[in-house]
């Protein structure tokens, strides 16, 4: 098998709050699945994130909290890092953008670009608070968005319609700081001519050329993504400043430029890059494969509100780094709603994740199913607590584990957990073991044009074909007449149970591995899930369950604290 080569990237969460389950339907999980998958495929996969700890985000929260940038950076890098972990985000390494050597690695693109002339210098009037002496930029300018009306609209984009704004266009500009009216003052900044390269960025993403070369099918981008990126280039690019007047940042590397920062935007997603250097350090490996190497593919998952900046600003920065690749696909999700309403932090309308793994242990799989199957692909969508109960305990328990659990229970309770032997096959049973064989490439594919809600439900399909094989053929009913149909019953039973423990990997790692130990498997690769991997006379373990039942109680208390 020829081995293929992904960079895989979630979107680096500002480390200014906790993580709740938009975040994760929208970036991580995703992106966990996809990695789990290529790595059982026997890809070689480099799965990189960390935390944002720069810009507005993070120096507007310390204010408002009354402690330092840094305390808020080290204190919501280390939950969200855990909560990741907690939750099986398999990250290669969770890296930090205020690590130095992420700082040498945006400064040194930043001089690239410079001493390459691909930066103008310009001296120009901007927002400035009097009272608070400082250049207002970004979130630290709101004002009325030009575009939709947006009353809240920043100083760099709209959340609400997703349009890219100067803090010039907002209409009834305010500084965040201090709630005034700005004056103007001048101050000088470097550019990124983004019109110089609306050409390349056409071709590249509409025709998926690069160079007059192939590099990807643009049929495998989603369609909104595509279309964001198309009305940018068709609208006109503009010049955007890749610095900032603040002292919270990568310092702009140039003599007589103190006080000034890089854009977050320019730095954060070197971050990716930053942290595979680190992570190849650590690990023995060379980060250039991952990134300038034509036979690796750069994969970035994030939210609808980052499309502009990994698919027009930062591949306009890694082409004129030379070598760098471009991403192949930017399988940007929607939004993920609550209850029918906006997660909202300041409202405190969300799921945060951290306090979910506290209050649900052990049932982590229970929210990767249900985000997995409610998630965004290709609109907005709404996760309800009733619906995650329904999901647990309608799909997760009722189908899934009660297979698992006929089988595993019978198993050792007809020959003490010893494997029996297939006999004669009839051709129900020869019909469950072709169906067996289609479902690593039908789930496989699935995943591979980025539909995971599709995956999952071919895979819950696997499950319940296991399901009625049972109910259909009832072995419990033949054991005393006619105990060879009983074995070769279950004996298939068996190689279904195997072969979901293997498939369910990137979905529900957590249960996978439970099943996996039931059944005394390890090793396997995704294609072994079409064949028969049980061998008759060997053992099973006792069962253990994968799922557990949901109460109306504990979903009660959920809504009454998500209104309270
Ligand atoms: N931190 C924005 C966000 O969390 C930003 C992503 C950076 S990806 C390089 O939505
Ligand atoms: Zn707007």
């Amino acid at each position: 098998m020829n081995k293929k080569r992904f960079t895989v990237t979630s979107a680096l969460p500002y480390a200014n709050g906790p993580l709740h389950i938009g975040h994760i339907a929208g970036a991580y999980l995703p992106a966990d699945i996809f990695v789990r998958y290529q790595k059982l495929k026997g890809n070689d996969v480099v799965f990189i994130c960390g935390s944002d700890e720069h810009g507005a985000a993070i120096t507007l929260r310390a204010k408002k909290d009354g402690v330092t940038a840094k305390e808020i950076v080290d204190k919501y890098h280390k939950i969200n890092k855990q909560a990741f972990k907690d939750f099986g985000i398999s990250f290669s390494i969770y890296h930090r953008t205020s690590s130095d050597l992420h700082h040498e690695t945006a400064k040194e693109i930043f001089i690239n670009l410079k001493n390459n002339n691909r930066l103008t210098k310009k001296v120009s009037q901007q927002f400035y608070d009097e009272e608070n002496k400082q250049f207002l930029a970004d979130r630290y300018i709101t004002g009325i968005c030009p575009k939709c009306g947006h009353d809240h609209a920043y100083g760099d984009q709209c959340e609400k319609c997703g349009s890219t704004l100067s803090p010039d266009e907002l209409i009834n500009p305010k500084s965040t700081l201090s709630g005034n009216s700005p004056i103007k003052k001048e101050t000088s900044h470097w550019y990124l001519p983004m019109q110089d390269h609306e050409n390349w960025l056409k071709d590249w993403i509409e025709n998926g050329l690069l160079d007059g070369e192939n590099h990807h099918d643009p049929k495998n981008w989603k369609n909104q993504v595509l279309g964001q990126c198309k009305s940018w280039i068709d609208g006109g690019l503009k010049e955007r400043a890749m610095t900032r007047d603040l002292d919270w940042g990568v310092e702009v590397p140039l003599e007589g430029e103190e006080g000034k920062v890089l854009y977050v935007w320019m730095d954060a997603p070197i971050g990716y890059i930053s942290a595979t250097k680190k992570w190849a350090k650590d690990n023995d490996k060379n980060w250039e494969d991952y990134w300038k190497n034509d036979s690796s593919e750069l994969i970035h998952f994030i939210g609808k509100d980052n499309i502009v900046f990994h698919c027009i600003i930062f591949p306009i920065i890694l082409k004129l780094n030379k070598n760098f690749n471009l991403p192949t696909n930017v399988p940007a999700n929607e939004f993920l709603n609550l209850e029918g309403e906006k997660l909202s932090t300041s409202r405190n309308w969300a799921i945060w994740l951290h306090e979910y793994l506290e209050e649900f242990k052990g049932q982590e799989d229970s929210l990767r199913y249900s985000l997995c199957a409610t998630a965004p692909e290709s609109k907005d969508t709404d996760f309800t607590w009733s619906d995650f109960q329904a999901r647990n305990n309608n799909e997760l328990v009722a189908i899934y584990g009660n297979f698992i659990n006929r089988v595993v229970v019978l198993t050792n309770k007809y020959w003490d957990g010893v494997i029996p032997e297939q006999c004669a096959l009839n051709e129900y049973d020869k019909e469950v073991l072709e169906s067996l064989s289609k479902y690593p490439q039908l789930i496989g594919s699935s995943i591979e044009k980025y539909r995971f809600r599709e995956a999952l439900h071919e895979l819950m399909n696997l499950a319940r074909l296991g399901n009625k094989y049972l109910a259909d053929t009832e072995p419990w009913k033949l054991k005393k007449t006619d105990e060879n149909r009983t074995k070769t019953i279950m004996n298939i039973a068996l190689q279904v149970a195997a072969s979901l423990s293997i498939l369910s990997e990137p979905f529900l790692p957590f249960s996978s591995n439970t099943l996996k130990e039931m059944l005394n498997i390890s090793d396997l690769c995704w294609e072994d899930a079409r064949k028969q991997n049980l061998h008759a006379g060997t053992s099973i373990d006792k069962a253990n369950l994968l799922f557990a039942k949901i109460e109306d109680e504990t979903i009660e208390k959920q809504i009454l604290k998500l209104k309270s």
